[in-house]
């Protein structure tokens, strides 16, 4: 029956955009949804139909645009991650749909100040770190690009853990993001697909053809929730669908009938498991059955979504590259590719070579890592026993392939070793499955992308170098500069006018007004202003002050022993060293504040007693009188997302100190040169970028480059070495091996000072010297306070190449080649 009825022909028009309309919404849902009056609604009652009320003005315009995404038929990017560190999304849900004062006002009107609601938002953490960001900054810019696409995840039950200290250590705690229910999700237990796992594979006769198949022994059901993802202020909304895992009706039903009770709940237990919680790891992978079980899972269910649902029915398949690609964030999803192979060949019945054709066309990888123990592989016998059908496609993938290197190179049995698929080892090495599968191969930052067509991807290289390219990323502008640094916002706009915010490369015009005293003056007041503001952030949530004539100086990021927070800690040190042996008055310090932000992975054992040390370090940096103040270690735990909003517009300077060659790109290094911190930094990752563009002049460049890394390494580090030439790096050490930072207790930091002295894989020692002489320098450029603001306003006129906008319009030239929505 066609429906006749004026209004049911297009979905309900989004309520007025005015205070009254706002209102309105805002009490109907309080009423409605929640059922409660104003006059007893509690502090999460007026979020949840608050949240409701965004929805409810983004919803019109999402409906419209998954209607004209079918109709328009044109070519749509499917982004697969298994992680997006989505941060809150109340207020860029506001932002981007243009209500905030609209619902500021509203608010008021109703008694409720919005900043409350604003803190009552946990975020999903559904991330650990730069990765996930990235994704969660990737689908805001294709929204606002107004990109056809969808991104494709897991609904983690438990996103990444909760940081608490203990005695200085890290201690994890559950992330019950859901505890009170998600109120921008939406849930379609219909809309479900079966994902299998397990069993065997057999051969039968399909009218006198052999074909495979795969007999699975259990499988689940990948529920989607549907996220809304508004462009900024251009009335589209993309669709972020992220999968949880619940047990099939099937399963259950057996069981229940053969009476066993306790069976069948232990079975739901089992399924529900593969969402329930996010993997802690960050650039090392776990190898964990479960982990495999969850990139199954999710693109398993994804790839059905695209096909069954997105798909008309008789598409033909031949076209499947015309319509769609398929971007692998890392190696995670990768399993994507048999996947789609077994759909196509043994479900769709499409012949081998004409299925390998499509498949390769309609994917592309994203390699973020240059660290060979990052490289995920998984054990043939634990894809055999998981994924019987996609172990023997990947075979028949990797002697296709092989056939292809003999040809091309003859019988050169080494580098058939070396370029297997499947190692020696039995191990299916997933980046080399996703070189060899995709169309393109990208890395993150220039200098990355070279370094994996130089040594971790060689050899592909050298057979196809026309797969390779390069996406250096990017940061959204939307949440890290006009939702973080609303100050800076302002007086950007009110310099150059709006636009800026969705062509960042307009901020080039701020150049000139770095020549400006005014501007310069107004521009460190918008500094001193977002310290104050993170001093109230973190005075009111740990009791951390920050003081106003302190330079900022912040780490914040994944602790990792390549990121090389110890060196940080060594220069703390040597400062706290040089004034209790006498050699510096303290008051001849630069008064400084040192941040750190970092979450190590539970069982990262290195990691954590980092962390230990540098709580250590700070509590008694921070209370020994003879520093008379002047050196402040702050560590506020769990930083996250909402965290990293408050810390990064405060900074003054920003620590990008990793070991040349092992920091694929850093993501953080962007935000902060965009919010008029200055970088002192290694040349590594999107650093080099960033130097490049902001100029010599206004980066600390310290250390060795790639190239003096490798030569060190293979003439032969012995770290011991440079602290015999440093006598100050000497005394640093020497300092932590003495118990002075643990009541005396030589054994606590030992293991930090052994693995330095003797060990020291990130090459920290060899770069301490000339770390510390970058650091004076620093401290003599903040002596002369107008010229540093001039060289914050020119790092903030001279990165607007760093926003993800850039970053997905080279995916689009490079690798995608799609048009925008109409
Ligand atoms: C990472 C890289 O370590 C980091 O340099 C990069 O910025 C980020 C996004 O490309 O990806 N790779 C992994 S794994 N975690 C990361 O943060
Ligand atoms: N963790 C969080 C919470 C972040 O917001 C970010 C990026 O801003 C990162 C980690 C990545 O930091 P980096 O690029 O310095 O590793």
């Amino acid at each position: 029956m066609a429906a006749t009825h004026p209004l049911a022909l297009a979905p309900v028009a989004s309520p007025p955009a005015t205070v009254d309309g706002f209102v309105r919404e805002f009490l109907l849902n309080l009423n409605m949804e929640r059922g409660v009056a104003l006059s007893s609604a509690t502090e999460t009652d007026t979020y949840m139909a608050l949240a409701a009320t965004v929805r409810d003005y983004l919803v019109a315009r999402w409906l419209e645009d998954q209607r004209r995404q079918r109709e328009d038929q044109r070519k749509a990017v499917c982004y697969l991650s298994a992680e997006y560190l989505l941060g809150r999304q109340l207020d860029n849900n506001l932002l981007a749909s243009g209500l905030t004062e609209i619902a500021t006002e509203a608010l008021a009107a109703c008694g409720i100040d919005i900043d409350t609601m604003r803190a009552h938002e946990v975020e999903p953490g559904l991330g650990n770190g730069g990765l996930g960001r990235l994704a969660a900054c990737f689908v805001d810019s294709l929204a606002t690009l107004s990109v056809p696409s969808i991104g494709y995840g897991i609904r983690y039950e438990y996103g990444i853990f909760r940081q608490v200290f203990r005695g200085g250590e890290q201690i994890e705690k559950p992330d019950a993001w859901l505890a009170l229910g998600s109120p921008w999700e939406f849930r379609h237990p219909e809309s479900a697909q079966t994902v299998s796992f397990a069993g065997h594979t057999e051969t039968y006769d399909d009218d006198g053809v052999i074909r495979s198949r795969w007999v699975p022994a259990w499988s689940v059901r990948a529920v989607p929730y549907n996220y809304m993802v508004p462009g900024y202020q251009n009335g589209r909304v993309n669709t972020l669908r992220l999968w949880s895992a619940e047990a099939t009706k099937a399963f259950d039903l057996r069981t229940f009938n053969s009476g066993d009770y306790v069976e069948a709940v232990r079975a739901q237990t089992f399924a529900e498991n593969i969402s329930k919680v996010l993997y802690p790891e960050d650039s090392t992978p776990q190898g964990k059955e479960l982990r495999l079980q969850q990139q199954y899972f999710f693109v398993a269910a994804s790839i059905a979504d695209y096909m069954t649902k997105v798909l008309p029915e008789d598409f033909d398949l031949e076209d499947l590259p015309e319509r769609v690609i398929f971007q692998l964030n890392d190696t995670h999803p990768v399993i994507a590719v048999p996947e789609m192979m077994r759909v196509l060949v043994d479900e769709r019945k499409l012949d081998w070579d004409a299925a390998w054709a499509i498949t390769q066309k309609c994917f592309a990888y994203t390699c973020h890592t240059l660290l060979p123990e990052a490289l995920e592989v998984w054990s043939v016998d634990l894809l055999g026993r998981l994924l019987p059908r996609h172990l023997e496609i990947i075979y028949r993938i990797n002697d296709e392939f092989l056939l292809r290197v003999r040809e091309r190179f003859g019988d050169d049995e080494q580098r058939l070793r070396d370029m297997s698929i499947v190692s020696e080892q039995r191990a299916v090495r997933m980046a080399y499955l996703a070189t060899v599968a995709g169309s393109k191969v990208n890395g993150v930052a220039e200098l990355h992308s070279q370094l994996l067509r130089e040594k971790v991807l060689h050899q592909f290289d050298e057979m196809m170098p026309e797969k390779f390219t390069n996406v250096t990323n990017g940061v959204t502008p939307r949440r890290f500069m006009r939702l973080a640094n609303p100050d800076l916002s302002e007086l950007i706009t009110a310099a150059l006018g709006t636009g800026w915010l969705t062509d960042l490369e307009r901020l080039r015009e701020l150049e000139s007004y770095a020549e400006d005293p005014d501007f310069r003056a107004a521009f460190a007041s918008v500094k001193a202003a977002n310290k104050r503001r993170l001093n109230d952030v973190l005075m009111k949530r740990d009791g951390f002050e920050i003081a106003d004539d302190h330079l900022l100086d912040v780490m914040v990021k994944r602790l990792h022993e390549y990121k090389r927070q110890t060196l940080k800690l060594l220069h703390i040190v040597t400062l706290y060293e040089r004034v209790v042996s006498g050699r510096v008055a303290a008051s001849d310090l630069q008064p400084r504040t040192f941040i750190f932000g970092a979450k190590a992975a539970p069982g990262y054992a290195m990691a954590k007693r980092v962390i230990h040390l540098i709580n250590a370090v700070g509590s008694v940096v921070n209370n020994d009188p003879r520093l008379e103040g002047r050196l402040k270690v702050v560590f506020p735990p769990n930083y996250n997302v909402t965290l990293a909003e408050r810390v990064i517009p405060a900074a003054d300077l920003s620590e990008q100190i990793s070991l040349a060659g092992k920091e694929a790109s850093g993501t953080g290094n962007m935000k902060f040169a965009l919010n008029g911190a200055l970088t002192i930094g290694t040349d590594d990752g999107a650093n080099v970028e960033i130097r490049e563009l902001v100029g010599d002049d206004n980066f600390f460049l310290f250390g060795m480059s790639e190239p003096e890394v490798e030569e060190l390494w293979a003439a032969g580090y012995r770290p011991g070495e440079f602290a015999q030439a440093d006598d100050e790096l000497r005394r640093a050490l020497d300092l932590i091996g003495s118990g002075a930072f643990s009541d005396g207790d030589r054994s606590t930091f030992e293991p930090v000072v052994s693995n330095l002295m003797y060990d020291d894989r990130f090459m920290v020692l060899a770069d301490y010297t000339s770390y510390i002489a970058a650091q004076e320098r620093v401290d003599a450029a903040y002596a002369d306070r107008d010229a540093w603001t001039r060289s914050a306003i020119l790092n903030v006129a001279r990165t607007g190449f760093f926003s993800s906008d850039r970053s997905i319009r080279d995916y689009i030239d490079r690798i995608w080649h799609t048009q925008p929505a109409r």
